[in-house]
């Protein structure tokens, strides 16, 4: 029997379109939102005169490294005419670099509209694929439509980015050749603590073309920071709260239907600025921070017993589930384990200096990869006894490849589930011992890439717009190895301060590839600051009672919409 064919349906293309268009209802409501301007750069670019009252020391090696930016001062930018040093009309350059972080494309909406409001013929260059767009010259001129339809949209996708270093001297050279076809005065570079080491040294090295050089202070990390002076670095806000809207719908599931206990681990490798934000925005049950777990020295069993003893206690009140939040740097936090990530980079790092391309560390097979290891100079018995004893899953973890700076890749390692697996069988030997009586029903989550491309909050909008402004006005006085900030962001906007960082100042010696180098440093959690010290209050109320708090998403208008970090607010109550 055959069937009836169906007759056939004819469905509108226009109501098709319009369901589907990419060009979803909040972004095109977002694209309308103009971004506040603060008082001093209302007038269009301004001046700058030394800020005084900030004690800034650069270390030697950065003094011999970076001769001509060590001599930098601290600025801040004031109404007024700029000292005018950029040939008008001139052309700047700007390259999205590192991990996205929300806001970044206010940063080139601020650049553009201030070189605009200079000079109608001023024109503004990207560089594609982040640092490598410098190296290979690959760019797309930024027009003003352009920048309209990215406005307040989350993600770096206008111009791409990467994580590419200027590390050797031919890409020196290479980047040297780029701002000299393009006639560049001016490269903005947009980034996190790596990229605004290479914004040192091209500033250093592209000073006698002409070509002035400004980082932007970017990273949902929140580690780029400079106290009294840069609170947090953009991008940060939108991703916790990102973040902590899934985990305050998590604390509603885990309390409506009681079972799970949620493993949440949340991105930002290192420090454990995201995560002390989003317990504040949600209240968990147990949250670790690597900066104090590393204070009082505690092993991974330690961490291990921390989370299980909270489970315990709060099974014997008949709650056997809550969520905990892991910060992804933990790891590098607990010493034993952060030993061997150091030893393991050293040799990864001096075996692929001698070794060809294709007989690159990782590709061995894992048991060579482990033997080379343990053949080397640096690697004891204690070593491979911590090492063995660890979970497969984390063994293989400790050996992935560096990133192109060197930095162990935190983002690639399940360090929720390890946890996760370590605590069920601690709670099963505590089961056994008669002291935990509860269900253990478990499931695991990571937020991280998610919250990169997030909405920003308005307050990341207007935060990055202004920084676009302030390093337009810092390059339009010459400035050049500068970071751009706001000073004093947990006050109204018309108040931010605009100001430009020496980076020379910023910098210190860190291990990568087995070598000391000069680097921006990492600021971690301060144990000793206004926010930590009320966490550290709080959370033994939120470790047994459900003080749950539903955050709910990034608000752009109504109740909400004017929030800001709420570490950042703690934090300005110490003064
Ligand atoms: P940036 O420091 O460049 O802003 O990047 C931060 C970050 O998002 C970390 O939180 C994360 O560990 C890492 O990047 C992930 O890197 P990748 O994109 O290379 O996987």
């Amino acid at each position: 029997m055959t069937a009836e064919p169906k007759p056939q349906t004819y469905y509108s293309q226009a109501a098709i379109a319009q369901l589907l268009s990419s060009e979803s209802p909040i972004k095109v409501e977002r694209r309308s939102y103009q971004p506040c301007l603060c008082e001093r750069l209302q007038s269009g670019p301004g001046g700058t005169r030394p800020l005084t009252g900030f004690e800034l020391e650069v270390l030697r090696s950065a003094q011999e490294q970076l001769p001509l930016v060590s001599q930098n001062k601290l600025l801040e930018i004031v109404p007024g005419q700029p000292q005018s040093r950029l040939q008008q009309p001139c052309r700047l350059g700007i390259v999205l670099s590192g991990g996205p972080a929300p806001g970044g494309h206010n940063v080139i909406a601020g650049v553009f509209e201030a070189a605009k409001q200079a000079h109608p013929d001023n024109r503004l260059i990207g560089f594609l694929a982040g640092p490598k767009g410098i190296i290979t010259n690959k760019h797309a001129e930024i027009a003003g439509e352009m920048v309209a339809h990215y406005k307040n949209s989350g993600g770096f996708h206008m111009l791409g980015t990467g994580r590419d270093k200027i590390d050797t001297p031919e890409k020196m050279e290479q980047c040297r050749q780029t701002c000299a076809e393009l006639q560049l005065s001016g490269l903005i570079i947009v980034g996190g603590d790596d990229s605004n080491t290479n914004a040192a040294f091209l500033a250093e090295n592209l000073h006698d073309l002409g070509t002035r050089v400004i980082g932007i202070p970017k990273t949902i990390d929140g580690d780029l920071q400079v106290p009294g002076l840069c609170q947090i670095p953009f991008g940060y806000h939108s991703a916790c709260m990102a973040f902590a809207t899934e985990v305050g719908n998590l604390n509603s599931d885990c309390k409506s239907d009681l079972k799970y206990w949620h493993f949440n681990r949340l991105m930002g490798r290192s420090a454990s600025h995201i995560a002390l934000e989003v317990a504040f925005q949600t209240h968990p049950n147990v949250i670790l921070i690597g900066e104090e777990i590393e204070e009082k020295e505690l092993t991974i069993h330690e961490v291990v017993r921390l989370i299980a003893d909270i489970i315990v206690e709060r099974a014997k009140i008949g709650k056997n589930y809550g969520t905990i939040l892991i910060p992804e740097g933990i790891l590098e936090f607990i010493h034993e384990i952060n030993c061997l990530i150091i030893k393991i980079s050293y040799i990864i790092a001096a075996y692929n200096r001698e070794a060809a391309e294709e007989e690159s560390f990782h590709k061995l097979p894992f048991e060579d990869q482990v033997q080379l290891i343990d053949n080397s100079d640096i690697w004891r018995d204690y070593d491979s006894r911590i090492f063995l004893g660890l979970p497969p899953r984390l063994q293989t973890g400790l050996l992935l490849p560096r990133d192109a700076h060197g930095n162990f890749q935190y983002a690639l390692v399940n360090t929720e589930r390890i946890l996760l697996d370590m605590v069920a069988t601690y709670l099963r030997k505590q089961r056994a011992r008669g002291i935990y009586k509860g269900n253990f029903r478990t499931q695991n989550h990571y937020y991280g890439y998610d919250g990169r491309g997030t909405f920003p909050t308005k307050f990341d909008c207007d935060y990055a717009y202004n920084l676009g402004h302030t390093a337009f006005s810092l390059l339009a006085n010459g400035a050049t190895g500068y970071m751009a900030a706001l000073k004093d962001l947990h006050k109204p906007i018309t108040e931010w301060q605009p100001i430009g960082i020496p980076l020379a100042p910023l910098m210190h010696l860190e291990e990568r590839k087995g070598r000391l180098e000069l680097v921006i440093q990492k600021q971690k959690v301060d144990l000793e600051s206004p926010a930590f010290q009320i966490l550290a209050q709080e959370r033994q109320k939120w470790a047994l009672e459900d003080d749950y708090r539903f955050p709910g998403p990034i608000q752009f208008s109504g109740a909400g919409a004017e929030a800001k970090p709420i570490t950042l607010m703690l934090n300005a109550l110490g003064g």
